[in-house]
């Protein structure tokens, strides 16, 4: 096998974000522009001579160009053999839990998420490490610095492989293992829950759930769990069939991209009891209940609440941790049950080092992740399951089993509000003016609100000592309300600015109050703590959730 070096030229922002590198479909499409990303992140490796890659994606527009492309470098690199999905699908989970049963050196997951596809849309690449789970700051600026230096990269001639047949290939001396997507996922969730009682429970007349994969990933595990192996109706799984571009859609699980599935939830004629959806590459989820869409902070809280009910939890929690965005719902859960709650920055990679510590076991953030030690990413279906066995012990509606819960440890009102596509500039001003007024901002008071304190949140690693700076603006209220101002790492298209606001009622009576009439005052304070209408021109957020 004659390894071929192809000259190349750097090209300037391969700077992987919250959750690997993000671009457009045209910007990935350039001559070498993947080939320079996938030898930056080889060369930042070492010692995966002979050893197995895994290789899959959400299945969106060029991820089979992609793969091809992929598997050829990494034959010149020298992997012995690559697990890549049939017609070279995995989804997140999926990716990571076959990096873990097999042992292999490491993963390259091909996903934007719940970025829209197609060849207008968004393309995404991101590596994973030997314990399943996206790969470390450290790793990605180092990936990125040498994206920055890069002079050639190594491939090998060789015909495109046929990922339609399970089985095995060869590319020079490297095998190539066209695996099921779906089996060894399906394995690792049926040995967690209890599926006899969830099969139970699907079978009742009264009880009629949707699944909405949204054209995305997870079409194919959902209908294999939820109807092959549980027994859920021919129907249950909505939207099943993964397409190129999610059907113009946006593959995003909330109130405002699948409005379709709260609307059919809110409908009595539909005599559907519970709904959920999952994003592009299946490592978010949305819950429904009956006229009620759970909040993810809130459902993070109610999966902690209620683990004894659960196989594989019903020893108890190590611990929990949840993005800093997240609410606080979570660690009123973890103070009953004694147990230590983590505060991460946003993204994923910041769980792993305490999930392969044995610090905690299930993880959450508010954009619709949440995970356990299962595996290293978060978990779309997992999720669901964990619903649904809940459900089918208490045998009480989604809403109800949230309201009691409420009652129990109070109410963390909770939403974000999303600004999308503002000019860069104005992004990074709005955040630098508010790092600026930082020290002044405690004792002042907009909108009769008063602010206690505010910083910018820094996290060092408890495992490994790691710092990471700058991952959040935080506003503290002297009652526990707060604000927080971050800018998204995984836009394609000028800057998001996302504004996270919470405040904690603990009164059983005001738990009703709509969500964001209860938040209203703290979205005026936001407004004018960091001038968003007078920097962004933006009166109202684009989406809020
Ligand atoms: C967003 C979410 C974050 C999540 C990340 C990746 O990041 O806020 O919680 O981990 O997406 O999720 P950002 O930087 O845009 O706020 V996924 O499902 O896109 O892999
Ligand atoms: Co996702």
């Amino acid at each position: 096998m004659q390894v071929i070096s192809v000259p190349s030229t750097p090209f300037s922002g391969q700077k992987p974000g919250t959750s690997g590198l993000r671009k457009k479909v045209t910007v990935f499409r350039q001559a070498r522009y993947l080939e320079n990303f996938v030898q930056a992140i080889f060369d930042t490796l070492s010692g995966q001579q002979g050893q197995t890659l895994v290789l899959g994606g959400d299945g969106r527009y060029y991820n089979d160009v992609a793969i091809q492309t992929i598997l050829r470098m990494a034959a010149a690199t020298g992997f012995g053999r690559v697990l890549v999905g049939r017609n070279g699908i995995l989804s997140t989970p999926a990716a990571s839990a076959v990096i873990r049963k097999w042992q292999a050196f490491g993963g390259i997951i091909l996903s934007a998420s719940h970025n829209s596809g197609g060849p207008d849309g968004d393309f995404g690449i991101k590596y994973n490490l030997g314990n399943g789970g996206p790969a470390n700051e450290s790793f990605t600026d180092a990936v990125y610095l040498r994206t920055q230096e890069i002079s050639s990269y190594d491939t090998v001639e060789s015909p495109d492989i046929d990922l339609s047949k399970e089985g095995e290939t060869r590319i020079g001396d490297m095998v190539v293992s066209i695996i099921d997507p779906v089996a060894d996922y399906a394995e690792l969730l049926e040995s967690l829950f209890d599926f006899d009682r969830i099969a139970r429970l699907l079978a009742r007349p009264d009880f009629r759930m949707r699944f909405d994969a949204m054209h995305a990933v997870t079409g194919p595990y959902a209908l294999e769990i939820l109807e092959n192996r549980l027994g859920a109706p021919p129907g249950t799984v909505v939207n099943g069939i993964p397409l190129p571009d999610f059907a113009g859609g946006h593959p995003d699980p909330n109130p405002v991209y699948a409005a379709d599935l709260v609307a059919a939830l809110a409908d009595s004629r539909s005599g559907l009891s519970f709904g959920a959806a999952s994003d592009g590459d299946g490592d978010r989820n949305m819950i429904v209940g009956r006229n009620f869409v759970v909040s993810p902070s809130d459902s993070l809280a109610v999966l902690a609440a209620n683990h004894a009910l659960i196989p594989a939890y019903a020893s108890g929690l190590a611990g929990v941790a949840r993005s800093m965005p997240t609410s606080c719902a979570v660690d009123r859960v973890a103070a009953a049950l004694g147990i230590p709650c983590y505060e991460t920055p946003t993204g994923w990679k910041y769980f792993g080092s305490l999930l392969d510590a044995g610090r905690c076991t299930l993880c959450g953030e508010e954009s619709a992740g949440t995970g356990s030690n299962h595996v290293r990413e978060k978990d779309g279906l997992w999720a669901v399951l964990y619903w649904l066995n809940i459900l089918a012990v208490r045998d009480l509606p989604a809403d109800v089993i949230v309201r009691e819960h409420w009652r129990r440890f109070g109410r963390n009102v909770y939403s974000r509000h999303d600004y999308e596509g503002i000019e860069i500039a104005q992004g990074d001003r709005l955040m630098n003016e508010l790092r600026a007024r930082l020290a002044q901002l405690p004792g002042s008071e907009y909108e009769g609100l008063r602010i206690a304190a505010a910083d910018d949140f820094a996290y060092v690693d408890p495992v490994d000592g790691s710092r990471s700076e700058r991952q959040g603006i935080r506003i503290l209220l002297d009652d526990g309300s707060r604000a927080v101002f971050r800018l998204s790492g995984t836009g394609t298209e000028g800057a998001t600015l996302r504004v996270y606001l919470e405040r904690f009622i603990a009164d059983p009576g005001e738990h009703e109050i709509p969500t964001q009439e209860a938040l209203a005052p703290l979205v005026g304070l936001a407004d004018a703590v960091a001038r968003i209408a007078a920097i962004t021109g933006r009166k109202e957020p684009d989406v809020i959730s």
